[in-house]
Parts: structure tokens; sequence; C-alpha cells
């Protein structure tokens, strides 16, 4: 087992740039040499999790099997970059609970509502404000922001470059690169 395989867990509003900053993170790991896979919450809705809804109880389950997925990448060997709203702090303690001591890194995407919403790249909180789409995260569906988490970047105010290299600098200050 590669002692440096582990979960960086990016979880915010949908619009925050999870994905973006998993893919960019993902291009500086790689040419580090480390071998990553990315499991996408919007991604995986399509495949393994295609009989999941947005209810509390199917994200549970949703984030619960994405958990288990991503133990199964840690024990491959493999740094796991998860993009998933995650929008429950119960279900993100339960999934740092399956992996061992600084195997799991909490990243919260945080940004604004209002520029989540200014954003609104699949036109998703419009819809959810016309009453289109229920249970949306941070309209019609809570999102509870995480406490303590291992590192915070601000999509609203930083360039994707200074997020990844934000992220890159927590991993080698704490001996996970
Ligand atoms: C939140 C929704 C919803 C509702 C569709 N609430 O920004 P996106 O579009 O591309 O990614 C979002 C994705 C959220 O899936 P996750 O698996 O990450 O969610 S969770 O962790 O809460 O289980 C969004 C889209 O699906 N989407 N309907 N009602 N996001």
């Amino acid at each position: 087992n590669n002692h440096k395989s582990k979960v960086l867990w990016l979880t915010g509003l949908s619009g925050t740039g999870k994905s973006t900053l998993a893919v960019h993170v993902e291009r500086e790991l790689h040419n580090l040499g480390v071998k990553t896979y990315i499991l996408d919450g919007d991604n995986l809705r399509f495949g393994i999790n295609s009989d999941l809804r947005f209810s509390d109880e199917d994200r549970k389950e949703n984030i619960r099997r994405i958990a288990e997925i991503s133990k199964l990448f840690v024990d491959a060997g493999i740094v796991v970059l998860v993009a998933a709203i995650s929008p429950f702090s119960q279900d993100r303690q339960q999934a740092r609970e399956k992996l061992s001591e600084g195997e799991f890194v909490e990243i919260y995407v945080k940004c604004s509502l209002e520029e989540c919403e200014r954003r609104d790249p699949k036109g998703l909180y419009k819809k959810a404000r016309a009453g289109e789409i229920t249970s949306f995260t941070g309209i019609s569906s809570p999102y509870e922001e995480p406490l303590n988490p291992e590192i915070i970047v601000e999509s609203d105010k930083q360039s994707i470059e200074e997020m990844v290299q934000q992220v890159l600098t927590y991993l080698k200050a704490n001996g996970l690169l």
C-alpha cells in the first residue's frame, strides 16, 4: 500500500468549481508522478448512482457509496479526488471515518450563494428559483458548512492557480506528497 494514497474530498455548493479544481489539482499531481482518480458526484449519478435523486436519504446514500469507492481506490494506492456537494456534515464525517488518520483531506470550496447563482453554468439555480427543480442545495435544501476542514479555498476570491497551489502546499507541508 502506497502511504501517499489518500482522498481529497471537495465539498461545496453547486457551481463553486469543485470539478474544475479537481481537474487542475489532478494535472499537477500527474506532473509529480502521482496516480489519481476523480470521482465526480454529478458523473457518478449517470452510472453507479443512477438510482439516486436528491432527497436527503438519496444524498446520504450517494455519499456513502462515493466514500466506499474512494476507500477501494486508496487501498489500490491511488490518490482520489472527490467532487460532490456532500451537503451533510454527518455524511462527510462518516466518509472520513472509513479511512485512516491523514487519509481524508476535506477541502471546502467556498463561494457565496450569490456568486454561484450568478455563474449558474447549467441554469439549475434559475430552475430552482422558478420551482422547476425541488430540493436544490442552497435554495430549497440545506448545505452544512464544514466546521473544521483541512483546507478552505474561496473560489469567488482566489484564482484557480492560487487554489491549486494552496492544496499542493498543504499536502507538502503535511508530508502527504
Ligand atoms: C443539487 C443538483 C440538483 C439538486 C441536479 N441539488 O453543479 P452540478 O449540477 O454540475 O453538480 C450538481 C450535481 C450534484 O450532485 P452531487 O452528487 O454532488 O450531490 S450530493 O453530494 O448532494 O449528493 C448539480 C446537479 O447535480 N443537481 N439537481 N436538486 N444539485
